[in-house]
């Protein structure tokens, strides 16, 4: 098999800027470029996932595989094929140029006949990927386990009804989180995958839920354990495989930790798609994680307008990132998470180039809406309106209320004297907006403005 997986790329793939007419080039993002006093890269974190784009081969519920992926031929050897797969990450990553990745286990390590081979096959190419991530520089962003693919978890890992499966899926979360701290992961996340349910008829909620909690205390107890300073995260969908997930978004995972006094533990990898299949905006998860002090990391990507379920396209709005991105730099920015792009190619686009062009394009979309989200924390103005719109809790009634010497009965005394008497105010949402747009114009207008000399 061929050393030289994307021969249609030669080295890494330069900063073109706008006007480019190489495609093949990132038209907005460069990693030294300065945005509010740090490097562009380490403000993005950006990472590339394994499973869309090395461990799918194009297939779909109607059809096969469509992709030129020589590494995921069924003839191969099971870990002659996973090692071509890792080069072939690893030259990817390389010449696009990011520092991160993210993997399951399964994504690069086959499942063995016995535990034991499967933990053998894991060690094998951990200590594979521990050479090509000193060759190339590439990081860890998070690891996980995969505990949905295979028959054994169809009914759920940790809220299995069967003490085995969870066994099995401890035994498993055990081997990879230790695996990613071995690799000097930033971050371990977990999934439920399958932590839901289908029917009701045949589900104990309460004793689901007992099984979770417990699941989670088990590895932030392994955690400290092994010594892994990374963050422990959770990621919320709330439907898709199972009719109903646990984890549904943001503010129910906060709910279960806060139950469970696990919050101090865990926080919250948002992905783009489940906040809107929860009917959510990305925006709206970004600030409610943020605002409940749980926000970890973000999976990037977007869904379909058109269709209800998680196509995990790669994101191509700045409106719509920019949002996002303003309430991560009002939380202070990402300090272990980063964006990994969970974001899989159409399935006609078939040549190996396509998956250059697909992150090119996310990263781009990515760094413009970076600049948006500064240039809008730069201005200030939506902050002093959101500031202004409160004013009034800085004075004697607001104090009072909050610190609790306003009693119902003290507050309807002053309402009944005329004393208070409050008037309607603008919530000035379409200024708001204007606001938003400015900033994104103001990008446009002035790409390189700030750019690091
Ligand atoms: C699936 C999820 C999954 C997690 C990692 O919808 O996005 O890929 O990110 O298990
Ligand atoms: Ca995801
Ligand atoms: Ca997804």
């Amino acid at each position: 098999m061929s050393q030289d997986f994307f021969p249609g790329v030669e080295g890494r793939i330069p900063f073109g800027g706008l006007r480019s007419d190489n495609p093949l080039a990132y038209k907005v993002y460069q990693p030294d470029r300065m945005v509010l006093g740090k490097r562009m890269e380490d403000h993005l974190r950006i990472a590339v996932c394994c499973w869309h784009s090395f461990n799918w081969p194009g297939s779909d519920v109607f059809g096969t595989g469509t992709f030129d992926r020589p590494w995921l031929d069924p003839r191969l050897d099971p870990m002659i094929g996973a090692r071509a797969k890792l080069e072939a990450a690893f030259e990817f990553f390389d010449k696009l140029g990011v520092p991160f990745f993210c993997f399951h286990d399964r994504d690069l390590a086959p499942e063995g006949r016995t535990f034991a081979e499967t933990a053998s096959n894991l060690a094998a190419i951990v200590e594979a990927a521990e050479g090509q991530m000193a060759r190339t520089g590439v990081k860890l962003l998070w690891g996980t386990a995969n505990l949905f693919s295979h028959p054994r978890y169809a009914a759920g890992a940790a809220t299995n009804p069967d003490p085995e499966v969870f066994a099995y899926a401890a035994a498993q979360v055990k081997a990879m989180l230790e695996a990613t701290h071995r690799l000097g992961g930033a971050n371990y996340v977990l999934w439920g995958g399958r932590e839901g349910y289908e029917t009701l008829l045949n589900t104990d909620l309460g004793h689901e839920e007992r099984q979770f909690a417990r699941f989670l205390e088990l590895v932030a107890e392994h955690k400290h354990r092994i010594g892994f300073k990374g963050t422990l995260l959770i990621e919320p969908k709330p439907q898709e495989p199972t009719k109903h997930q646990y984890d549904y978004d943001a503010a129910t995972v906060y709910g279960f930790l806060a139950r469970h006094h696990l919050e101090g533990e865990y926080r919250v990898n948002l992905e783009a798609n489940h906040a809107t299949l929860a009917g959510h905006s990305f925006h709206h998860e970004v600030a409610t994680a943020v605002t409940l002090g749980i926000f970890g990391s973000v999976d990037v990507n977007r869904g379909d307008y058109q269709n209800g379920w998680d196509t995990d396209q790669f994101a191509n709005s700045v409106d719509e990132l920019s949002l996002a991105i303003y309430e991560i730099l009002r939380g202070g920015g990402l300090t272990s998470g980063g964006f990994n792009f969970d974001a899989k190619l159409r399935r006609q686009s078939l040549d190996r180039t396509d998956l250059f062009h697909a992150h090119i394009g996310g990263i781009d979309t990515l760094a413009r809406a970076l600049l948006a989200a500064a240039a809008m924390v730069e201005a200030g103005a939506i902050e002093r309106l959101r500031e202004d719109r409160y004013a009034g809790w800085a004075g004697d009634l607001g104090r009072s209320i909050l610190s609790g010497d306003a009693l119902l009965e003290v507050l309807a005394g002053r309402v009944a004297t005329g004393e208070i008497d409050p008037r309607p105010r603008s919530g000035r949402q379409e200024l708001l907006e204007n606001l938003v747009n400015q900033a994104i114009w103001e990008v446009d207008a002035a790409p390189d403005r700030g750019a690091a000399d």
